[in-house]
């Protein structure tokens, strides 16, 4: 396995890369153009530029954090075609530029939700956090006017201001959508874009919906082994694969990590690999990559990578903002310094342990 850190861009991230150079075992950065709307080609000149200031950091490019899908693919609707032309083309050039895996999602309006970006937990850090009844109770306007006044939020991705701004017309435009049309559109977009991928040495992870279950009356495709298993076959290809988010699938106690780990093993192309606290109630924090510390045994999980041999990439996904990192302009939630770096000393000491053992058999 190889670890990566995501990094969000010269101008967007206010972590120096000198400064993760400094974590142990950091081999590459997960990147994105992160100011192109979903659904434009990504130009090579713009690629190449990131790829050159990564390399004269001592990083690699080889994993892209997300490209997009638009909004009409999902929907299935006409101008569909133009968008996965686009897609198509911004493939053709990451695979030109040495990118490996490309992480995508194919989450209907919302990206990743939560009700609280910094959540106090015991220690004084603070973390995201689900609480299930506020969304339940909540219509999306609601929510959204409630989380746009949280410090960061619009620069995370997904959540930018142009998009939400159209959200009744999304919401309207998903009146009567099934999970079956989802997957139907899905399809689709596979059988377009992955010989695409094949073709430039591309790996294709999709990331599971979080939280993995439907949200707002909206249909969630990445949500459990048999919608993990289903998707994977829509298009059976080497280039067809998936992010494994601990956290995002770890978010239900329906889904058993390990055992999912174990299934689609070698489908799995990216790990984020973090941690969560699940309550009673169906309310979820982020907590600290410890396994004592949330409801996810990490221990269990990294063992797992290492048993079936995991040769991709791996990286710690969020982490709690500690030390005061919370009060530093431009951070983004669930990105700060600290507690991810710390995350990645817990998964590599727990994986050259394993690997020590290994050798001594
Ligand atoms: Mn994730």
């Amino acid at each position: 396995m190889q670890i990566t850190f995501r990094w969000y861009g010269e101008k967007l991230d206010t972590i120096p890369l000198s400064f993760v150079k400094q974590i142990p075992g950091v081999k590459g950065i997960v990147w994105a153009l992160h100011d192109m709307p979903a659904g434009e080609h990504w130009e090579m000149d713009r690629i190449n530029q990131v790829k050159d200031y990564l390399s004269n950091a001592g990083f690699n490019n080889e994993v892209v954090e997300s490209v997009n899908v638009h909004e009409d693919i999902k929907l299935g609707l006409p101008s569909r075609k133009k968008y996965i032309e686009n897609y198509k083309n911004t493939l053709k050039n990451l695979g030109k530029a040495g990118v490996k895996v490309v992480c995508y999602n194919f989450m209907p309006v919302f990206d990743w939700t939560r009700t609280d970006l910094y959540k106090a937990l015991p220690d004084g850090s603070t973390a995201l956090f689900y609480e299930k009844s506020k969304i339940d109770s909540l219509n999306p306007y609601e929510f959204l006017d409630t989380m746009s006044k949280q410090k960061g939020l619009i620069s995370m991705p997904g959540w930018e201001k142009e998009r939400l701004s159209k959200i009744r017309e999304l919401f309207k435009a998903y009146e009567g959508f099934t999970i079956d049309d989802l997957f139907e559109n899905a399809k689709y977009f596979l059988q377009e874009i992955i010989p695409v991928a094949e073709e430039s040495g591309i790996k294709m992870a999709i990331h599971p919906d979080d939280p993995p279950w439907s949200i707002f009356g909206l249909p969630r495709l990445i949500t459990s082994k048999e919608n993990m298993l289903k998707y994977l076959g829509l298009v059976n290809s080497s280039s067809n694969g998936i992010t494994f988010c601990t956290g995002s699938l770890g978010s239900s106690d329906k889904n058993d990590i390990v055992d999912m780990i174990k299934t689609v093993k070698d489908k799995i192309f990216f790990a984020h690999i973090r941690n969560v606290k699940r309550f009673d109630n169906g309310d979820f924090i982020e907590s600290s990559h410890r396994a004592c510390d949330g409801s996810l045994d990490i221990v269990e999980i990294v063992r797992t990578f290492c048993d079936i041999g995991f040769k991709y990439y791996i990286r710690p996904d969020h982490g709690r903002h500690i030390w005061n990192e919370e009060s530093r302009s431009g951070l983004r939630p669930g990105y700060g310094l600290y507690d991810r770096a710390l995350g990645i000393m817990y998964l590599l000491g727990i994986w050259d342990t394993l690997n020590k053992q290994k050798s001594a058999l």
